[in-house]
């Protein structure tokens, strides 16, 4: 390429095949030959060959002794016009970003073929001006050449920031607008006041505590106070600052959101080779990077929530479409988790990604986001379901159902959350997730919910027809979906869905008061003479979950009993005392024992989740108004895509 982009300098002097090339020194030609008026003499040829190597040695010697050789290379070779960057269009926008395929030998192969006298005399002058530079470059002291070359440095990592800030490449062009409620006033008791400023100085004790000792790291380990990694993530990091991100604002902590965001444009790469659970990085990166952009509009947020996005694609490749739990996003290979019944994919992990996916599509103008977990979906709509429940595991490739476990705990949990939550943010126009889901909870209270001897509501697990009398701490979040699903309730159960919503939010408050600590244990049972209590060992740790508390600020939103706040306030009570440790917020390994035995893990959900819950169970009602936002099942808001706002088309999708 280059020699080659040198010959028409000298091609007008000394014709074609001066040199010997084929138009001169084939069969036909030859240089011997005398061949008219115009032909040189074999002595003039030699000494015009003397002064022409001469030259060209020069030109190379100059370029080959400057300091940054390759830096010139380029300015010679590829300084042609075709190649300048096109003017910035009026207004300052930001320039497209180079077609694939293309690069500055493509450019200059593009001008030489586009031909003529005009790209001729084009490239002849810039090659004059490269030599130009290169005798002026010469003539500099290093010091100066080396100044060159940093502001010129400088001057593309402007440049790049400059596009970053812009926006992300190849995204539509989006007006900002805020949702409602993204902000709330003060509360307007003052006693709740101050145990809302009580909550946001537990969030900064953890935040900072984070900052100090696993900055950039997925999590927190406060006792030993060093990061820690977590395999769901791969090699993904900061799940604690995106995680963290809207809980920080919020509760208005705007220099630590700052610096979150910060981190977020500088360091957040999902250019990695990791594999991941889909799940996990859907509904805490996804959902925290969504959120993030809905509440403060920094298009960063929106860039990298489509830029994961789009990672994730890959899991949904199977014969069904029912995506993998596991996904290396660098060679974009799924696989199962091999516990899993029967290479299954998990109910609660592939029937959790319907809110923030179709937040993807929304945000990207790309439909190929919603399409997938609409197809989820449709898979499920034709199998059959025994007794009307759903089986915690999905095989991908034959769409069949593995073994018959039916849970609203762990496995299956959030599929149903999603189901009405899907049909919530759609502007309850999604008549099939509104179905789906009311169709489930008939199943469930027929087949699932009973009643203890000691009248205490537990949902227990079905397992091929039995039932085993066990309640998850996971399975709470279930007494907020009920009550929140109770304003759509078909056949006038409206109240009887906000009693259901009450009486486990009783249940599992009375698994939090039956421990030593008054916090919950990860299952309590209702057999072998017990109620809401652990009976085995490898039950009664508490890992600073937040579903308890989440049933409490939905039963409060939607009641306003004043024991909600009462029992929410008893769990920060339980934290402070048993969890807050001078690095932080531990989880306890047994809840029953008198002396904490600390597990060295602050959860990324801790701040995501369970502070945010608490937070708004202190707030007054307009802070994130359940109107106009739901929440994801990391608990991050996601805004209602309300018809009126143009969202029509959107939700018939
Ligand atoms: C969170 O990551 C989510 O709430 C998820 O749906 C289930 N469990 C944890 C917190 O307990």
């Amino acid at each position: 390429m280059p020699a080659a982009s040198l010959l028409p300098l000298f091609g007008s002097a000394a014709g074609p095949g001066a040199l010997g090339g084929p138009a001169g020194g084939g069969a036909g030609g030859g240089g011997r030959k005398a061949a008219g008026p115009g032909a040189f003499r074999l002595t003039e040829k030699f000494v015009l060959l003397l002064v022409f190597s001469a030259f060209i040695t020069l030109c190379f010697g100059a370029i080959f002794f400057l300091p940054d050789s390759s830096k010139l290379l380029s300015g010679v070779f590829f300084h042609s016009a075709a190649l300048q960057p096109p003017p910035p269009p009026p207004g300052g926008q930001p320039r497209a970003p180079p077609q694939p395929g293309g690069g500055p030998a493509a450019g200059a192969a593009a001008a030489a073929a586009a031909g003529g006298a005009g790209s001729l005399e084009r490239i002849r002058a810039d090659h004059e001006r490269a030599l130009r530079e290169a005798k002026e470059t010469l003539q500099k002291l290093p010091e100066e050449i080396r100044r060159d070359i940093r502001q010129d440095k400088e001057k593309l990592l402007q440049d790049a920031r400059g596009r970053k800030e812009a926006g992300a490449p190849g995204l539509p062009q989006r007006l900002f607008r805020q949702p409602v409620g993204a902000v709330g006033q003060e509360p307007a008791d003052p006693a709740v006041r101050q145990r809302r400023a009580k909550i946001k100085e537990m969030m900064k004790h953890a935040w900072d505590n984070y900052k100090r000792y696993a900055w950039g790291l997925n999590e927190l380990k406060p006792i030993s106070k060093q990061g820690h990694s977590s395999n769901l993530f791969g090699n993904i990091q900061g799940a604690t600052i995106v995680d963290a991100l809207d809980t920080l604002y919020i509760m208005e902590m705007k220099e630590e959101f700052k610096e979150a965001k910060e981190w977020v444009e500088k360091n957040l790469d999902f250019n990695v080779n990791a594999e991941i659970s889909v799940f996990e990085v859907n509904i805490r990166f996804v959902g925290g990077l969504l959120s993030a952009y809905y509440l403060s509009g920094e298009e960063v947020f929106r860039k990298k929530a489509v830029e994961l996005g789009e990672k994730l694609l890959p899991a949904f490749n199977t014969p069904t479409g029912i995506p993998w739990a596991l996904l290396n996003i660098k060679s974009g290979i799924g696989r199962n988790w091999p516990w899993a019944s029967g290479g299954s994919s998990i109910l609660a992990e592939f029937g959790t990604l319907h809110l923030e996916f179709v937040h993807l599509s929304h945000l990207s103008g790309n439909p190929v986001f919603a399409e997938k977990v609409m197809n989820i979906r449709k898979v499920l709509n034709r199998l059959d379901k025994p007794e009307g429940l759903y089986p915690n595991y999905l095989n991908p490739s034959s769409g069949q159902w593995g073994q018959h476990h039916v849970s609203i705990g762990g496995l299956g949990d959030s599929f149903y959350e999603y189901l009405l939550k899907a049909w919530l943010m759609s502007d309850k126009t999604d008549e099939e997730g509104k179905k789906m889901y009311y169709d489930a909870v008939q199943a469930i209270e027929t087949h699932l919910i009973r009643k203890s001897s000691g009248g205490l509501t537990y949902i227990a697990e079905w397992k091929g027809g039995l039932l085993e009398h066990k309640m998850g701490h996971l399975t709470c979040f279930a007494g907020g979906m009920f009550a929140l699903g109770a304003d759509g309730a078909p056949n006038d159960k409206t109240g009887h869905h906000i009693e259901l919503g009450a009486e486990i939010a009783r249940t599992c408050h009375e698994s939090y008061d039956r421990t030593s600590m008054k916090l919950g244990p990860e299952a309590f049972r209702f057999d072998g003479g017990v109620e809401a209590i652990a009976t085995r060992q490898n039950e009664k740790y508490y890992i600073l979950r937040p579903e308890v508390i989440e049933t409490y600020m939905y039963m409060w939103r939607l009641t306003h009993d004043p024991k909600y706040r009462q029992w929410g306030w008893e769990a920060v009570e339980a934290l402070e005392k048993h969890c807050r440790v001078d690095g932080g917020y531990s989880g306890i390994r047994d809840v029953y024992n008198h002396h904490e035995s600390h597990d060295d893990v602050q959860q990324s959900f801790f701040l995501s989740e369970t502070l945010k819950y608490l937070y708004l169970l202190f707030s007054e009602d307009d802070l994130l108004p359940f109107e106009h936002w739901v929440f994801n099942t990391e608990a991050h808001p996601l805004p209602v895509l309300h018809e009126d706002d143009g969202n029509k088309e959107e939700n018939q999708k």
